[in-house]
């Protein structure tokens, strides 16, 4: 995935949020204290709220994906806007959370998650998503490591799109053709990871599926869900 993939749709949000927040630090106090925005920073008192989730972002990255299923679980959260401009995510409160420096990340509890990926299938398997056969499991695990490894690249990496795009989208299309969802009637993690590439894709690079009709039906039927509307559908 490329850098420009997080950050060139946001620059205004981005530039606003750093003139707002000028100070490089990780979740001030009172920091834009009364912005009712899903990005705004909560201050530091409710950091200190360890009985509810944390999830950490910023405007223009990957992190509403996360946001997106958390909704669809209805898993109560708390959303911690980071100013990547101003690197509060490579300050060290930050990362002691994520060594990498990389959002999204969760904070559940004592535990810290990173990787987006991972995130939903922890996510999925808290909830109670995720089949007891390793068949079932693996299936998902396939699902969301293909959004991740292979769709996004093949979709966001300019060198790869002519070529991935096709093969990639031709069989999602005869699948999606014969079932509703990626695993057949229902959503589950496997279409939040493959749906938000794809709705990525099509809102930063202006990409359009109407080769491939059952995608794009799918797409539309994603977008439609309130989950999806109240959080990656506004980016
Ligand atoms: N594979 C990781 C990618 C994480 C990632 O690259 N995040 C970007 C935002 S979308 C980031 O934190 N960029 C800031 C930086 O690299 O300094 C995931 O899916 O979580």
């Amino acid at each position: 995935m490329t850098p420009s993939f997080c950050v060139k749709k946001t620059l205004v949000l981005f530039l606003s949020l750093a003139i707002m927040n000028p100070a490089a630090v990780l979740i001030p106090k009172d920091a834009m204290a009364g912005d009712s925005s899903p990005d705004s920073f909560k201050g530091s008192e409710s950091k200190q709220n360890t009985s509810e989730l944390m999830l950490y972002g910023g405007p223009g990255t990957r992190a509403p994906l996360v946001q997106w299923y958390l909704e669809e679980l209805a898993v109560p959260y708390e959303y911690i806007s980071l100013d990547l401009r101003a690197d509060e995510h490579r300050q060290p409160e930050y990362l002691a959370i994520n060594p990498m420096g990389k959002v999204p990340a969760i904070v559940d509890g004592n535990f810290n998650l990173w990787e987006s990926g991972a995130i939903l299938l922890y996510l999925a398997e808290k909830n109670g998503e995720i089949p007891d056969s390793i068949e079932g499991r693996s299936e998902i695990n396939q699902w969301v490591i293909f959004a991740n490894a292979t769709l996004g690249p093949g979709l966001f990496r300019e060198e790869l799109r002519a070529r991935e795009m096709p093969r990639l989208l031709t069989p999602l299309n005869q699948i999606l053709e014969k079932q509703s969802f990626l695993l057949g009637a229902d959503l589950s993690v496997a279409d939040v990871a493959v749906g938000s590439y794809l709705h990525y894709a099509r809102v930063a690079l202006s990409l359009e599926y109407d080769q491939y009709p059952a995608v794009e039906a799918y797409l539309n039927r994603l977008s439609e869900r309130p989950a999806f509307q109240k959080t990656l559908g506004q980016r």
